[in-house]
C-alpha cells in the first residue's frame, strides 16, 4: 500500500513527502526527458563540441553534494511487518569537460524478540562534480523504511530515540551562470492505522535544506511535533558566496501514550539531490531544438516536393 505523504512548514514549504507515486512520478518524467536529450545528443554531439570550445575557452569546476543518515532505537515495541527501499538516478552529459556522479542509498530494519534490540538505519549520499566549459550531471538517492502495525495496548506509552544528520555542500569557481545545487530531506512520519483503509497521521519529524549556488534559494528547516523531543540540535549554515554548506545534526526522543489498543505505522524517508551544470549546457537543449527545426523543415519540404 502506498500512502500520500504530506508535511508544511510554518513558512509555506512543502518538503516531505509524497515520495512513493511522486518520486516515481517524476523519475519516470525525467527519464522521458534524458532519453530524450540523450538520443538527440548523439546526433549532433561534433557540432555541440566545437560551439562549446569556441565559446567559452576557460575551464569551470562544480562540486555539489548532499548526504542523509538516519538511525532508530530502543524500540518500546515491535512492528508486525517491516520494509525497507532504497532508489538511486545519475545522469551524466558532457559535450566539453568532464562530469562525475555518484548515489548510493542503503536502508536496514532489524526486528529482534526482544525490543529494545530492534534497530533501523539508513543513509542516501548523491554527489556530482563537474569539470570542463559544458557539461550537466544529476544524482538522486532515496532510502526509507516502513514499520507496519506496531501493537501498542491501551494505557501504554510507544516510543523510540532517532538520530539524524544533513549534511549539503555546493561549490563553483566560476561565476556567472555555472550552477550548483543540492537538496536534501529527512521525514519520519508515525501514522494511526487501526483502520488499514484510513490511517491518521498523529506525529511527525521533518528537516529539509536546499542550496543554490549561485542563487538565494538556501534554507534549512526543522519541524516536527510536540511529542517529539530533542536531545541534541545542531544546526550549521553559510549561505554566501560561491561555496556554501548546510548541516544538521540532531538527536531526538518520541513518546506518547495511548488510552485504547492502537496500531502504529512508522514511515522513514529520505531524499537527496544534486545538479551541476555550466551555461554552455542550456546551449545542448537549445541547439536541439534549433536542429529538430531545421530538419522538420528539410523533411517538410522533401514531403512537400
Ligand atoms: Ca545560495
Amino acid at each position: 500500500m502506498r500512502k500520500t505523504l504530506g508535511v508544511r512548514t510554518k513558512d509555506g514549504i512543502t518538503f516531505a513527502f509524497y515520495l512513493f507515486p511522486i518520486t516515481w512520478n517524476c523519475e519516470k518524467y525525467m527519464k522521458q526527458q534524458f532519453d530524450c536529450v540523450q538520443g538527440l545528443l548523439s546526433f549532433v554531439t561534433p557540432l555541440l563540441t566545437g560551439l562549446a570550445f569556441a565559446t567559452s575557452p576557460t575551464l569551470a569546476a562544480t562540486l555539489a553534494s548532499s548526504e542523509a543518515q538516519v538511525n532508530i532505537d530502543n524500540f518500546s515495541h515491535n512492528p508486525l511487518a517491516i520494509e525497507v527501499l532504497t532508489k538511486t538516478k545519475t545522469e551524466a552529459i558532457a559535450s566539453s569537460g568532464q562530469v562525475d556522479v555518484t548515489a548510493d542509498a542503503d536502508a536496514n530494519f532489524i526486528v529482534d524478540p526482544f525490543p529494545p534490540l530492534t534497530r533501523a538505519d539508513n543513509t542516501s549520499v548523491s554527489q556530482a562534480h563537474g569539470a570542463g566549459s559544458s557539461y550537466f550531471g544529476f544524482a538522486q538517492s532515496i532510502a526509507g523504511l516502513i514499520g507496519y502495525n506496531f501493537l501498542v495496548q491501551g494505557g501504554q506509552a510507544f516510543s523510540f530515540d532517532f538520530n539524524t544528520f544533513l549534511g549539503l555542500e555546493t561549490s563553483l569557481d566560476r561565476a556567472p551562470g555555472e550552477s550548483s545545487t543540492a537538496f536534501g530531506e529527512i521525514s519520519l512520519l508515525l501514522y494511526d492505522s487501526t483502520d488499514e483503509n484510513n490511517w491518521q497521521l498523529l506525529d511527525f519529524f521533518g528537516l529539509a535544506g536546499s542550496l543554490t549556488t549561485l542563487g538565494d534559494n538556501d534554507f534549512l528547516n526543522l519541524e516536527h511535533t510536540p511529542n517529539i523531543t530533542l536531545t541534541k540540535n545542531q544546526l550549521s549554515t553559510d549561505f554566501e558566496g560561491t561555496k556554501e554548506f548546510a548541516e544538521a545534526s540532531i538527536k531526538a526522543s518520541y513518546s506518547r501514550n495511548f488510552d485504547t489498543l492502537t496500531y502504529l505505522t512508522l514511515i522513514e524517508a529520505k531524499l537527496n539531490r544534486v545538479t551541476v551544470q555550466t551555461p554552455e549546457s542550456s546551449n545542448l537543449v537549445g541547439l536541439f531544438v534549433f536542429g529538430l527545426l531545421c530538419i522538420g523543415h528539410r523533411l517538410k519540404k522533401q514531403h512537400e516536393g
